[in-house]
């Protein structure tokens, strides 16, 4: 197994052998993991329940939450797809098109997401990252003062796709499961990452919703705005210094730290095909020190 960097952030794991993989290996992609925030494995190809295996080494595997994004045999595979199978579509297409961290909204997000493109189409298909410790740092002492002890409330409703079950219920109905399904979470505005100890800027376009003071008092949702243009997310010609965009050749399998990077998928444009596979795990620290 050799390791070495790649331009901006995260490192390339050459000669990693999923099937004979030793707990030091694993350790050490662990390891790397936390501390390079991203880790491509080149020339992985693994059925969906390898990659379910191949996941549960790095944490508890998390089934999401919703039916239409599973694979239709290993369920705790989530798939982003736009190819119909048999006619009948698997999975959900142009998934995560906005700034978020995976289940940001939830009680419990993730601690790794590990992703393997199926089909890759020729155009366009990549990943967006943003490491949100590293945005900390940069957005200035008047912001870090002012999120101070303060704390932010996530919802999935912005993003919330309609399902095939939805399709003519009233909105409002459609709107009050989503309440009631996934109430907003609310997190503290900074994170004290539990392995690596840094302080994480935890607010994303797609999923924070609203932001309060110590005592619970809500204030200005401006403040937000300040923190997404600070910290990258509203630059829409992705060139913000902040910004790095992971492209796939075949074979790739990326593993990033989801508790200090936010996201973005690009999507091709083109009417190529295009399935990637995603499992996420939990590891043995909550989200935050
Ligand atoms: O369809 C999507 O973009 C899925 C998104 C709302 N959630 C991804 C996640 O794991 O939080
Ligand atoms: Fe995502």
């Amino acid at each position: 197994m050799r390791v070495s960097p790649q331009g901006g952030m995260g490192v390339v794991v050459e000669g990693f052998e999923a099937a004979t993989a030793t707990a030091e290996e694993i350790a050490a992609v662990t390891a790397a993991v936390y501390a390079e925030k991203i880790v491509v494995l080149k020339g992985q190809e693994l059925t969906p329940k390898q990659f379910l295996a191949l996941g549960e080494r790095f944490g508890e595997p998390v089934t999401y939450y919703q039916p239409m994004y599973r694979h239709p045999e290993v369920p705790e595979v989530f798939v982003s797809s736009n190819v119909p199978s048999d006619g009948a579509q698997v999975g959900v297409p142009k998934t995560g098109k906005f700034w978020h961290a995976d289940y940001q909204f939830m009680p419990q997000p993730f601690a790794i997401t590990l992703i393997h493109p199926q089909v890759l189409p020729q155009h366009n298909r990549g990943t967006y990252f943003i490491d949100m410790s590293k945005a900390y740092q940069r957005i200035g002492a008047e912001l870090r003062a002012a999120v101070a002890g303060t704390r932010c409330q996530h919802s999935a409703r912005r993003y919330f796709k309609i399902r095939p079950t939805d399709v003519y219920r009233p909105l409002w109905e459609v709107l009050r499961d989503v309440e009631r399904e996934t109430p907003p979470v609310t997190w503290p505005t900074t994170l004290t990452h539990p392995v690596t100890g840094e302080t994480v800027l935890y607010v994303s376009e797609g999923f924070t919703c609203a932001i309060e003071d110590s005592e619970g008092s809500p204030l200005d949702p401006e403040l937000i705005q300040q923190l997404l243009a600070a910290s990258g997310q509203l630059d829409d010609t992705f060139e913000h210094e902040n910004i790095h965009l992971q492209t796939y050749e075949q074979g790739d399998l990326l593993i990033w730290d989801n508790r200090s990077l936010i996201h973005r998928a690009l999507h091709t444009t083109t009417p190529e095909p295009a399935v990637s596979h995603r499992v996420t795990v939990l590891d043995r620290f909550g989200l935050h020190a």
